[in-house]
């Protein structure tokens, strides 16, 4: 097992460039568990292809696959999409991957700590051992080296814009059951420094019935700097619809990094939608992990798309508002095309495009 450096990335002149920024290839990983999917995850594993040939498209994929799993896998995905074996203990790649940062003609990762979204105080599964392994594996395999972070953290907690702005929410960051030791300006410190950024803009809460206890990357997220998309509920019936005003009014009073205002361009919100009997059922519960019963209201965001080169691919949520959400990421991203792809499946495990996928920065 490779060593972890000394010292931070911002003391080494590293950042993390935003997602919007050229990248090298995608990672991902291959999802199995019966307990977060349903049907033995063969349909999520139809939707995991799905996204992966989207992204192949337009750059290398690379699909983290548990040894049982290798042959499988590779029969479903487009050929394009390289088999990479490797263990996890479930599929979110943004969680749990590494966010790699660039400095002088080099990359390197960060590693941070997981605890499941929470641990012993609400985490989604009891045992998260082959998931705190992937960021190192990721990065061996991509020849970078590793900084191990201090701070409890995944990937879809924050959202960078590459020229020194971090946006996350109070409700995870903040919250008892990630780094119960730290306070915000502790917190703060550790992004500037392992993140290189010098502002950090605090949301409040991210979506109602969040299970990762509410993850910016359902909120918002960086088209380039100094533009932002925002999920944005218009029903004042809706629970939602407090959040998303508090969100924006945030957004508006924030300056990032370089002084700029931000400009805010609102997405509908789906929904709300909720878990089917018929979904339920094909779920088998595992003591340790989270239920998923019948009834349950879904995490569902278009915030939760993801920038691959010249593409961003958009989950399809609810045929309410599907159309509505494509014309809006269009008109954001003139200069990309627009993919859409089926959402339902992984939303069922409560994440979406996002949060299964993370960039490998182009060096
Ligand atoms: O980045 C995300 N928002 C991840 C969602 C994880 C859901 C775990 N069941």
């Amino acid at each position: 097992m490779s060593e972890a450096l000394q010292g931070t990335p911002a003391a080494d002149g590293f950042r993390m460039p935003g997602e919007f920024e050229p990248h090298e290839a995608t990672w991902m990983l291959w999802p199995v568990r019966g307990d977060t999917w349903r049907d033995g995850a063969g349909p999520v594993q139809e939707a995991f292809c799905e996204v992966a040939g989207a992204i192949a498209a337009a750059e290398p994929v690379r699909m983290g696959v548990p040894p049982g799993q290798i042959e499988r896998a590779t029969a479903m995905l487009p050929p394009a999409v390289e088999v990479v074996e490797m263990e996890s203990d479930d599929a979110w790649m943004r969680d749990v991957g590494p966010s790699i940062v660039v400095g002088e003609g080099t990359r390197r990762g960060v590693d941070w700590r997981f605890n499941a979204w929470g641990g012993e105080l609400g985490g989604l599964y009891d045992n998260w051992e082959k998931d705190e392994e992937v960021a190192r594996q990721v990065l061996e395999f991509e020849g970078m080296d590793r900084y191990r972070a201090p701070l409890i953290l995944e990937g879809g907690s924050i959202h960078v814009d590459g020229e020194g702005t971090c946006i996350t929410t109070e409700e995870c960051l903040l919250n008892p059951n990630r780094n119960p030791e730290l306070d915000r300006e502790q917190i703060e410190r550790h992004l500037q420094d392992y993140l290189g950024v010098s502002k950090v803009i605090w949301l409040g809460l991210g979506v109602v019935e969040d299970e990762t206890d509410g993850h910016v990357d359902d909120v918002v997220f960086f088209a380039r700097p100094g533009v932002v998309g925002l999920q944005w509920c218009e029903d004042e019936s809706d629970p939602q619809h407090a959040r998303s005003v508090d969100a924006l009014e945030r957004l508006r009073a924030a300056r990032d990094a370089k002084g700029r205002e931000l400009e805010v361009v609102l997405l509908p919100n789906p929904g709300p939608l909720y878990m089917t009997e018929q979904e339920a059922a094909g779920i088998e519960p595992a003591p340790g992990t989270l239920p998923r019963p019948a009834g349950e209201r879904l995490a569902g965001s278009y915030a939760n798309c993801y920038l691959a080169n010249g593409r961003v691919i958009a989950p399809m949520l609810d045929e309410r508002t599907d159309d509505e959400a494509l014309s809006v990421l269009a008109e954001l991203f003139p200069e990309r095309e627009v993919v859409p792809v089926p959402g339902r499946e992984i939303l069922l495990g409560g994440g979406n495009v996002h949060c299964i996928t993370q960039q490998v920065p182009a060096g």
